[in-house]
């Protein structure tokens, strides 16, 4: 340990001791694996603690008290880890964890999998209304403020959780603190690796009720002891260990407006947007509690910065569906109305209406960026699929007003690529069936899973007579479909080889893809509170898995541990003797926050690659860029990596893309790659063997130009009268996509 290392350990463990004999609360916890970037005060431990106030009353909302004071110990990887403090102590395990490396003891591939097809896991404890990958083996999940039958207990208070960590390599729950009311929040991965949640709902009591509701809860009771999260931030860095929790609480984690229902955008610093929103919730938003604004996170001077395009699109602006694209400009879709929105500028230009349907909730059609890839210059292009052309201007935030559950959700699929200099939408193919609530979830492959949703209706709920229990959706959609972005149209959704879940998948449902390449689907709640009724509470948590999963899967070397915008590049080897090398994809896929079928963040990279192939042995290192010089094609965060040889990827583990900190990223030139190279175990003839192209130290040509892919698929025991010869094949491969 050098000496400034080890006067920083000294007098961590010196304050956080003399702190820790006085009344202190303890707030969270995260123990970080060593980072990429490894600095000198990069903290193996992040321990906060505050003061605790004793005459707090009783449902004192405490996260709602400025937090000046609070402490933040950092303790170097060298320095022993500290004691937790008393109830939130888990020294076993967090021994266990600094022991077992972060690597080791890693989520497999599951066993017996029906691909193709669904399998129960697990147990969510709380019902996922969002949902996350927080690590490569933890998936965190938040439910709004309801009766779940797993508890939590805050100060002696026992209270149903809201919110737990999901362990992917035990599929066991466990209940995590989250103090304020997050229904409907919208969250967002951050440049440092961190996660948050932003905004919410008004503290409720049972059956949904507004504790400040004076005529159906007179006497003020919070049985939930929960707080108001309208203006809530919730941040997190994601652990395996069970030693992080949710920061709520103090100015920084507090935003300017009320915003129930914002859409989170990352932005190009590894900081977002939280964009409108309303106060208090309803069906709809409505003029009289819409949040036509947008603020930045990590908070800055500006405040609420106002935008038209949110009161235009009243009473369809919930979760409008928003994408940062390349250029630097954000897409912004909600009702039929779509713009782009110059940050800088601060000014709004106005593209072409949205066809056939509405997709944004509580229409809700899913909507992806397609995968941003070298041969398509890593231009986004954007698909939105279903949804509801419902006419909702006479409904409010008290309801529907008429029967949405007769309304035939929508079945088309349009596309447009808005950094084009005319954008227009163009017609893709039809779903297989009309569905609201449908989910596009990356696959590995470069292809999605579409599932959950209904056939009838919208989301959202409320206490009418025409709704089953209390849903607004009906006739659950249980047979999903696979969409290939770049089969020929009319081609694109297949049902090859898939089969139907049993668990519907409605209102306040989830979806997110794991490393191993299946994709964690729970939730389903379309009630104010937990209930066993008809479309009741789902806790189920279910996997489906790709046709491919019990395939052989590529072993490769290692990943690094983060990527740069621009730099040098960097190999990953693997031994496939069948693999084609120029068909062999590097990706990076960011998979996002899953809520209300969105995934807010999901974007899909492939990056750059070139190779050199040994024949003789099988092993092909892949030689790959760091990513494109832009952090606008693809933000500052954690991110997932995978290997794909011939449509079938590794494990995926996860990596840092950019320096691991909020704010400007460093960007180097575009990496530069060599040509591939093709170490050719061929056999050289005895004689002449004109025509003999199998003998031929030549490389085949197409067009004058070498095709190694062709040299790569040579026989190496072409004729028992030749002797091998190891020959070096240089292709010049100017087809080839790094030129
Ligand atoms: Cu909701």
């Amino acid at each position: 340990m050098s000496a400034d290392e080890s006067n920083l350990c000294k007098r961590s463990v010196e304050e956080y001791h003399k702190h820790l004999g006085r009344s202190f609360l303890f707030l969270s916890s995260s123990v970080q694996p060593r980072p990429p970037h490894k600095s000198l005060h990069s903290p193996t431990l992040t321990v906060h603690l505050r003061p605790f106030v004793h005459s707090y009353p009783r449902h004192y909302p405490r996260q709602l008290d400025p937090l000046p004071n609070i402490h933040t110990y950092l303790f170097p990887p060298s320095c022993s880890s500290p004691p937790l403090p008393c109830s939130r102590r888990r020294r076993p395990r967090h021994r266990q964890a600094m022991r077992r490396g972060p690597s080791s003891g890693d989520i497999g591939f599951d066993d017996n999998a029906p691909a193709g097809g669904f399998r129960v896991v697990g147990d969510s404890g709380v019902s996922a209304q969002m949902m996350f990958l927080g690590t490569k083996n933890t998936v965190f999940i938040l439910d709004k403020t309801e009766n779940n039958k797993m508890t939590m207990t805050t100060n002696g208070i026992t209270h149903p959780a809201w919110g737990t960590s999901y362990d992917l390599r035990t599929n066991q729950a466990t209940a995590m603190q989250v103090t304020s009311n997050s229904f409907c929040a919208g969250g967002f991965s951050l440049g440092d690796g961190s996660y948050g949640t932003w905004g919410g709902n008004q503290p409720v009591t049972y059956n949904g009720q507004a504790v400040n509701d004076k005529v159906a809860n007179p006497s003020g009771a919070n049985p939930y002891n929960n707080a108001d999260g309208g203006r809530a931030v919730r941040v997190i860095t994601p652990c395996d260990d069970g030693n992080c929790g949710w920061q709520e609480g103090g100015d920084s984690l507090t935003m300017a407006k009320k915003r129930w229902y914002p859409t989170i955008e990352g932005l190009a610093e590894g900081n977002v947007m939280v964009i409108g929103g309303d106060e208090n919730g309803g069906y709809v938003s409505t003029f009289a509690q819409n949040t036509p604004s947008w603020e930045y996170w990590p908070k800055q001077e500006s405040g609420a910065i106002h935008m038209d395009f949110l009161n235009d699109t009243v009473p369809v602006n919930l979760f409008p569906l928003t994408w940062l694209l390349p250029s630097g400009k954000v897409f912004l879709q909600a009702a039929y109305r779509t713009i782009l929105y110059d940050i800088a500028t601060r000014t709004e230009h106005n593209l072409v209406d949205m066809p056939y349907a509405q997709r944004v909730y509580p229409a809700s059609g899913a909507a992806v960026m397609l995968p941003l890839t070298p041969a398509n210059g890593y231009a986004a292009e954007l698909l939105f699929c279903g949804g509801s052309n419902i006419d909702l201007k006479n409904s409010s935030d008290g309801g529907a007003g008429f029967d949405v559950t007769k309304v035939p959700a929508d079945n088309t699929c349009v596309r447009i690529r808005p950094d084009d200099a005319s954008p227009v939408y163009t017609d893709d193919d039809n779903l297989p069936e009309g569905r609201c609530m449908g989910q596009l979830v990356y696959l590995p492959d470069g292809k999605m899973w579409m599932g959950n949703g209904v056939a009838m209706g919208t989301a959202g709920y409320g206490n009418n007579n025409f709704s089953i229990g209390q849903s607004y959706g009906q006739e659950p959609l249980y047979m999903p479909a696979v969409y290939d972005p770049s089969a020929p149209a009319g081609q694109r959704f297949s049902r090859k080889g898939l089969s139907a879940s049993n668990e519907e998948r409605m209102y306040h449902s989830t979806a997110i893809l794991l490393a191993d390449g299946s994709v964690l689907i729970s939730g389903s709640n379309p009630n104010a509170d937990v209930t066993d009724v008809k479309w009741g509470t789902k806790y189920s948590v279910e996997k489906w898995y790709p046709t491919w999963y019990n395939q052989k899967r590529p072993q490769p070397s290692a990943f690094p541990k983060s990527l740069s915008y621009g730099g040098d590049s960097w190999k990953v080897s693997f031994t496939d003797k069948k693999a084609d090398p120029s068909k062999v994809k590097v990706v990076v896929i960011r998979t996002g926050f899953s809520t209300h079928a969105m995934n807010m963040g999901q974007r899909y990279l492939e990056l750059e690659t070139s190779f050199s192939h040994d024949m003789a042995t099988g092993e092909i290192t892949m030689i790959v860029s760091q990513m494109p010089p832009n952090p606008n094609v693809f933000q500052p965060g954690a991110a997932m990596i995978f290997l794909v040889v011939d449509g079938v990827p590794s494990m995926g583990e996860m990596i840092m893309i950019g320096n691991g900190k909020i704010g400007t990223q460093p960007i180097a030139a575009k990496t530069t790659l060599p040509q591939p190279i093709a170490i050719a175990a061929v056999a050289a003839p005895t004689g002449p063997s004109v025509g003999n192209k199998a003998n031929s130290t030549e490389p085949e040509t197409t067009g004058g130009v070498p095709d190694i892919g062709s040299v790569a698929k040579k026989p190496s025991s072409a004729s028992s009268v030749v002797t091998p010869l190891l020959t070096l094949v240089m292709g010049v491969m100017s087809s080839l996509v790094w030129m």
